[in-house]
């Protein structure tokens, strides 16, 4: 079942699944219902190292790389979609924004609180007319003395209401518009000028916080540019494409965590007068789900490979969102056929994992999106451009 690369990533996976399952999985119902993570466990993960796992130690992380990241990642969501959402935002594009292409300063002066769970980040893209158009964005950053001044509003920001710095990208350069004229700011929420909306009422992953945010002339010091002037969207895209290997992992843990559930309920339910295992119709959903999965780590452990050794992996990490999150929407689908009545009951966890699915066609770039991505890579590699 597990896809280990060598003894230290195995170690990895035995802690963090002992984390996951002994404090994480334990209180998914209960997270769900309440809407609430408490600020406490994400405290407690930090304390183990969990929310630093891709980055170096020098800053506060592992230093296990995008390997060790997606095995954290798949752990996690195997156990609650809720806390991987928290848990994926603040690390795989929040931090990851900052440490891409940040200063050695910021990084020292924001990491470290960062990877121990002392803060949380968020990462600020979309806004009210700006989704899967990142560039359409409007934000303003204006220059005032030392300072730049954000005025504007983000949207649908995961992990918005409950963060303390959060990456923003604002146009800087009207006249060049989002593409070399956006730049990367680190915003301290306690910021004068900054506030949140209501968090959302999703579908699914009730207790992962999304909001908007309010950017009402935030003063913010040139020191908290993140990456180059005008350059920002090229910071932000890389961000999200190595975040999308990350969602593929976190599908992954998904789609086995339906996949487990379904094989012991074959196991446990009789109808006839046998366990339900040995009628055809069972076998088949729970050979397709085990089939999926297993390409899906294929695909998820290579790309992240590729990560890891500077390898080129945009078209791979679409490849790992869009299979990952389709794959794992039907994984859930035939978990809930499997378990009948009880797979539609807010008591057991087919009913939440439903819902929490459906997110991951749709966030951090729609399904459309990676297609577009990956159609352009392939083209690219023969010499045509497809995008403007
Ligand atoms: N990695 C690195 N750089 C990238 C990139 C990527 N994946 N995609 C684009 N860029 C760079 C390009 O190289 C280009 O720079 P140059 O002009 O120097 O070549 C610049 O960014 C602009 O690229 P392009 O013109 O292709 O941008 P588009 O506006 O056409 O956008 C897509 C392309 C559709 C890929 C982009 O808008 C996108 O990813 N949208 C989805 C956004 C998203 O995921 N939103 C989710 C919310 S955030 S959680």
């Amino acid at each position: 079942m597990d896809f280990d690369l060598s003894p230290e990533y195995t170690a990895l996976r035995k802690m963090i699944r002992a984390v996951c399952e002994e404090e994480v999985a334990p209180v998914a119902h209960k997270i769900d219902e309440s809407g609430i993570v408490e600020r406490d466990l994400l405290r407690r993960l930090g304390e183990l190292g969990i929310l630093g796992v891709p980055f170096p130690r020098e800053y506060g992380g592992m230093g296990a790389g995008e390997i060790g990241y997606c095995i954290m990642m798949e752990e996690m969501n195997r156990a609650s979609a809720s806390v991987a959402t928290i848990v994926g935002a603040h690390i795989g594009i929040g931090v990851m924004s900052m440490y891409l292409d940040g200063s050695k300063a910021l990084k020292a002066k924001y990491m470290p609180d960062l990877c121990s769970g002392k803060k949380v980040c968020a990462f600020a893209l979309t806004e009210p007319n700006a989704g899967s158009d990142a560039a359409g964005i409007q934000l303003r950053a204006t220059l005032e003395g030392d300072s730049y001044m954000l005025d504007g509003q983000k949207m649908w920001i995961t992990n918005g209401p409950i963060a303390d710095v959060i990456n923003v990208l604002a146009i800087t350069d009207p006249g060049l518009g989002a593409r070399g004229g956006a730049t990367v700011f680190a915003v301290e929420s306690k910021s004068e000028g900054f506030s949140t909306g209501k968090p959302e009422r999703k579908m699914g992953l009730h207790g992962s916080p999304t909001s908007l945010l309010n950017f009402d002339n935030v003063r913010v010091p040139k020191e908290n540019v993140i990456g180059q002037i005008g350059l920002g969207f090229v910071t932000f895209m890389k961000t999200l494409d190595i975040g999308r290997v990350s969602l593929g992992a976190a599908t992954l843990g998904g789609a086995q965590a339906s996949l487990d559930a379904s094989v012991r309920w074959a196991r446990t339910r009789s109808q006839y007068g046998k366990q339900i295992a040995h009628n055809q119709t069972i076998q088949f959903m729970l050979a397709d789900m085990a089939a999926e999965i297993e390409s899906l780590r294929a695909l998820v452990y290579r790309t992240a490979w590729l990560v890891d050794n500077g390898k080129p992996f945009i078209k791979e990490a679409g490849m790992c969102k869009l299979l990952g999150s389709e794959i794992a929407s039907r994984c859930v689908d035939r978990a809930v056929q499997i378990h009948g009545a009880l797979g539609l009951s807010r008591d057991f966890p087919m009913e939440r994992g439903f819902r929490d699915a459906r997110i991951s066609e749709i966030f951090e770039g729609t399904n459309e999106i990676q297609r577009i991505v990956i159609a352009s890579e392939l083209m690219q590699e023969v010499g045509v451009r497809l995008r403007p």
